[in-house]
């Protein structure tokens, strides 16, 4: 008999095809509060999970007792309990290396849409209010050769880094725990403490992961050291960001703009004030959201999941440590 699993996100025909070759499956669109009891029920006998999004906690494994792998369809993790996979022995799998690219990009948007106005601009052409030359009131300001400041400096950071350096000659500052050489000898980036970078740069990235130790990294204080005219864009995880603080500073023109794909709470809550900041790009988490992409980490965690239950891992994996026992 197949192995079963439960597999919470619609896959492709042939990836799916891929997993059935394997195990038997129990599907179900996400992990929601509705369908929580449900999903513990076929959790009873699944020796894997694979999905993204929902929150893979304590409870959620008490009523797994099978569980031998789990494969996050994303490269973030910070909705799965991993001290508790590591207790139980599960292995961990996510998508580290597929996205990397198309995040950069969506970052690179978002800098072009927040600086030149992209959106607000497009909006007034189709309201039909480009009746005549443009004036200064449909103006941005420039992105080349502007300081771009990287927080958090991880693959996606060095691919924004190659793209602000090669395609837009920008002087590139970072902020991590460790030196990237290859950031510094490829892109020319520098590494520097988070208030100087705060101070010098005209675009803020915020690439973090959500930790407890990068909750709220940028709150009120971090705002105020921003040039007014700089720029901060949000790419990472909403909370790494005090939605409140950065409000108040886009009112009260701390800083200049927001460009963001990720908030404190998704999907945006309608009467969020920041749908309504005139300087706030805002975009539906799309960082990862291309044909390509979202089948190159469907198809990375498929192979993944069978990987962990077959015992090959070699890559992947969040909690490595625990296949050396
Ligand atoms: C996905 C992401 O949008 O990979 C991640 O961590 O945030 C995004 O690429 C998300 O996980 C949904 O699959």
């Amino acid at each position: 008999m197949k192995p079963s699993i439960v597999l919470y996100k619609k896959l492709p025909a042939d990836l799916h095809q891929r997993l059935e070759k394997h195990f038997s499956i129990v599907e179900f669109e996400g992990i929601t509060e509705e369908n929580r009891p449900k999903v513990f029920d076929a959790l009873q006998q699944a020796e894997g999970l694979i999905g993204s999004g929902g929150a893979v906690n304590k409870e959620l494994l008490d009523h797994a007792p099978r569980l031998r792998g789990v494969s996050t369809i994303s490269v973030g993790y910070d909705n799965f309990d991993v001290d508790e996979l590591t207790r139980r022995e599960i292995p961990l799998m996510h998508t580290p290396t597929v996205l990397t690219e198309t995040v950069a990009d969506t970052v690179m948007a978002l800098v072009l849409a927040t600086a030149r106005r992209v959106v607000n601009v497009a909006e007034r052409v189709k309201a039909g209010e480009w009746t005549s030359n443009i004036g200064a009131d449909w103006f941005g300001v420039d992105v080349h050769h502007k300081t771009l400041g990287i927080i958090g400096m991880g693959r996606i950071g060095l691919a924004l880094a190659q793209r602000a350096h090669f395609g837009f000659d920008m002087q590139v500052l970072y902020n991590a725990r460790s030196q990237h050489k290859a950031a510094e000898e490829r892109f020319g980036a520098k590494k520097c403490e988070l208030d100087e970078l705060l101070a010098k740069s005209d675009f803020v990235c915020v690439l973090l992961p959500l930790t407890n130790q990068t909750f709220h990294t940028i709150g009120k204080e971090q705002l105020a050291k921003m040039k007014s005219s700089a720029i901060l864009i949000s790419a990472g995880r909403g909370p790494v960001i005090d939605e409140k603080a950065l409000i108040a500073a886009l009112q009260e023109g701390t800083i200049h703009a927001a460009g963001m794909d990720v908030f404190e709470t998704e999907p945006l809550p309608k009467n969020s004030p920041l749908l309504s900041l005139p300087n706030v790009v805002a975009l539906p988490h799309i960082g990862s959201a291309t044909h390509e992409t979202r089948y190159g980490m469907a198809a990375c965690a498929v192979d993944n999941l069978i990987a962990a239950l077959t015992g090959e891992v070699k890559e992947n994996c969040v909690n490595p440590h625990i296949l050396k026992k």
